[in-house]
């Protein structure tokens, strides 16, 4: 598919292993599945491919499309308040579209350069 054979005509930023789950979905709620996703940050983009943990290729595996795709432009990323999961580190992903979502992860760097790279792509694309 066209995500993954032009790689160098479209690099990732980062990608990686974190913890997610919807939790509204068009401005409505929905019940909470946290899943282990393979996950990244393309351009303006946040995708996630579920089932996929850090050992297992998801290039050359058979799920080759992510099932769930986020525009971040004009959204937000933000540290999850204590009341929107009991987990630690975790971020709050807001979209224009509606949908909120959370992600997480159980390393404190790792959560932390995310939060950075998507505060990053949010202020980059702010204008759009
Ligand atoms: O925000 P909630 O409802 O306390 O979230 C927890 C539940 O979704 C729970 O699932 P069930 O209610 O379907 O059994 C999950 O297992 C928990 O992980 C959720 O809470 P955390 O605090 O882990 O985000």
């Amino acid at each position: 598919s066209a995500y993954l054979q032009e790689p160098n005509d479209k690099p990732s930023e980062k990608c990686g292993v974190l913890n997610m789950t919807k939790i509204t979905e068009n401005g409505k709620k929905v019940r909470k599945n946290w899943t282990s996703c393979w996950t990244v940050l393309q351009g303006s983009n946040l995708l996630f491919a579920k089932g996929q943990s850090a050992g297992s290729s998801w290039f050359g595996g058979n799920q080759s499309k992510p099932e769930i795709t986020v525009d971040l432009k004009g959204g937000s990323a933000e540290w999850a308040s204590k009341d929107k999961s009991s987990k630690k580190h975790v971020i709050e992903v807001k979209t224009r579209q509606g949908t909120e979502l959370l992600i997480q992860s159980e390393s404190d760097s790792l959560i932390n350069e995310w939060h950075r790279a998507l505060q990053d792509v949010i202020s980059t694309h702010a204008w759009e």
